[in-house]
C-alpha cells in the first residue's frame, strides 16, 4: 500500500485521531496552518473529489460540521478546503477535507 492516508487508516502510520466511524477518519494535520487544522478522509480510497460519489463528499462535509461544533469553531466561523489536483495544491492523492479554524482567514487564498 503506497498511499499515505490509506496507511494512516490501516494504523501503519500513527495519527492524532479526533473522530472515526465506519466510513470516515479525522485526524490533526501534521503541519497545522491554523490553531485547529483537522483532515477528514474517507476510509475508501478516492484519488480526489473528482472520483468520489456525492454520499462520500456529504459524509466528509457532515463530519466537518460536527467537528466544527465539538472543536468550538462553529460560532466564530471556520473554513473547509478540498485541494484538488496539482494546481489546486493537492499533495496527497487521497481525497481529504481540511477543517481550519481558530483564527481569522484571509481571502483570496494563496
Ligand atoms: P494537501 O496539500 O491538500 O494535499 O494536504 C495534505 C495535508 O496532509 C497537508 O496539510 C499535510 C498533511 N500531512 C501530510 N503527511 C501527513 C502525515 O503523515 N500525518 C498527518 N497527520 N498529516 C499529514
Amino acid at each position: 500500500m503506497n498511499c499515505l492516508f490509506c496507511r494512516i487508516i490501516a494504523g501503519e502510520i500513527p495519527s492524532s485521531k479526533v473522530y472515526e466511524d465506519e466510513y470516515v477518519l479525522a485526524f490533526r494535520d501534521i503541519d497545522p496552518q491554523a490553531p485547529t487544522h483537522i483532515l477528514i478522509i474517507p476510509k475508501t480510497h478516492y484519488d480526489s473529489v473528482m472520483d468520489a460519489p456525492p454520499e462520500v463528499v456529504g459524509r466528509l462535509t457532515e463530519t466537518a460540521k460536527k467537528l466544527a461544533v465539538s472543536e468550538g469553531l462553529a460560532e466564530k466561523g471556520f473554513r473547509i478546503v478540498v485541494n484538488t489536483g496539482d494546481e489546486g495544491g493537492q499533495s496527497v492523492k487521497h481525497l481529504h477535507m481540511h477543517l481550519l479554524g481558530g483564527r481569522s482567514m484571509q481571502w483570496p487564498p494563496g
